[in-house]
């Protein structure tokens, strides 16, 4: 008897985190996701008119109040300098130019590092895929030392797209006592709100720097830059391109919870779990919805309509069930009907596609790739599919 009291908290414990990781899907509960075209007074919402006057801003507002905080604008100046460029990189099939993008703010400053590449074969200026880089920095080695699918740069570039890469430690470290030591210098305001900007934030903030800097490099069409970002930096790429509709799509890579992936699902990864792991991602606000999916405001189906009628392709890997695929594709679904306001029809089934079955085509491409929670590749050909077809 005495025994087995003893044990009970252990147990209590392995029932509390089964219960908060559930892989089952006769376990998903019944749910309703707030309407993306009704407005939080009830107001239908009938045409794009109607989307972009009211329901879009207030949607906007909802994200950046619960989960992913303001986007501060104010800044004292930005300098961009080409700190070196190889017109013979590649294999003489690139130039590549290390960027140092700049910005200042209240005697303070962040340096964005890009890495370039842009292909030699070109008649004019061409579209650019721009990683958030959330792995270690060798993933994007302006070298070409390293090669690693992650950035899958010379295939990229064979295809005649350029492509580009930063790192998100330049604008926020990814750690729980360290992210501040970045972009939040500038702006030490966003620390005492609630819905302050966070280091998920701060990498979107960053990628509308790197656009920034885009708008001025003559040999990039910056008409069509593509935000890519890869699980962590997937939630920022959606964000981003939510946020500055200058990006002219985006490719959300395994990005699950937060991400692309419905919360009220509640399959993988759930809310609680990411605000206790990464306490520093979201804002404040958010973590009033741990335990709590179904009083948001909002579902990751709306972070995907506010991209709308630009481009976006979501991802998944079939083993990773964490970042829960079938909770993506429904994400994707429920977001047609925006792009529907803009006579975008999506050729998405009603059904996700098999394994390895990839759909890239504009307006909303999707894929379940065999394999694991990681972007390879395979990931990338499907990108430039995806980018040829718009
Ligand atoms: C996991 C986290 C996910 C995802 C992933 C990654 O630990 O739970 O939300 O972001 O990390 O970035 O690879």
């Amino acid at each position: 008897m005495l025994r087995s009291i003893r044990f009970l908290p252990v147990i209590l414990v392995a029932m509390t985190s089964a219960q908060a990781q559930n892989y089952d899907e006769s376990k998903v509960p019944a749910y309703t996701l707030p309407e993306v075209l009704k407005t939080v007074s009830g107001k239908e919402i009938k045409n794009k008119n109607q989307w972009e006057k009211t329901r879009r801003p207030e949607i906007l507002r909802l994200f950046e109040n619960n989960i992913y905080g303001q986007m501060p604008r104010s800044l004292d100046s930005i300098k961009y300098s080409v700190v070196s460029e190889d017109k013979q990189a590649m294999l003489g099939n690139a130039t590549l130019k290390e960027v140092a993008i700049q910005v200042f703010r209240n005697q303070k400053s962040v340096r964005i590092n890009l890495t370039l590449f842009i292909p030699n074969k070109r008649s004019g200026p061409v579209p650019v895929f721009v990683l958030i880089n959330n792995r270690p920095k060798s993933n994007t080695d302006p070298t070409r030392q390293k090669k690693s699918e992650f950035w899958s740069a010379e295939m990229v570039v064979d295809s005649g797209f350029a492509v580009a890469a930063f790192h998100v430690s330049d604008l926020a470290p990814d750690d729980k006592e360290k992210y501040a030591e970045g972009v939040l210098q500038m702006y030490p305001e966003q620390l005492s709100a609630d819905n302050g900007m966070k280091a998920i934030g701060a990498w979107a903030w960053g990628a509308s720097r790197v656009m920034d800097y885009l708008e001025t490099d003559r040999d990039i069409n910056a008409k069509k830059v593509i935000v890519v970002g890869h699980s962590r930096g997937g939630k920022a790429s959606l964000w981003a391109a939510s946020q500055d509709q200058r990006f002219a799509a985006c490719v959300t890579n395994c990005s699950g919870n937060t991400g692309a992936a419905l919360a009220r699902r509640q399959f993988g990864e759930r809310i609680t779990k990411i605000n206790t792991t990464f306490p520093h991602w979201f804002n404040n606000n958010y973590k009033k919805f741990n335990d709590n999916e179904n009083e948001l405001p909002v579902d990751q189906h709306m972070l995907i309509a506010l991209i709308a009628p630009r481009p976006v392709y979501a991802t998944n890997a079939s083993n990773d069930l964490w970042a829960d695929p079938k909770g993506t594709y429904l994400a994707l679904k429920h977001a047609e009907k925006v792009y529907g306001l803009y006579g975008k029809k999506s050729s998405l089934p009603e059904n996700p596609p098999a394994i390895d079955q990839p759909l890239p085509k504009a307006p909303m491409a999707y894929h379940n790739r065999e394999g694991e929670h990681n972007m390879t590749t395979y990931d990338w050909a499907n990108f430039v599919t995806f980018a040829r077809s718009f």
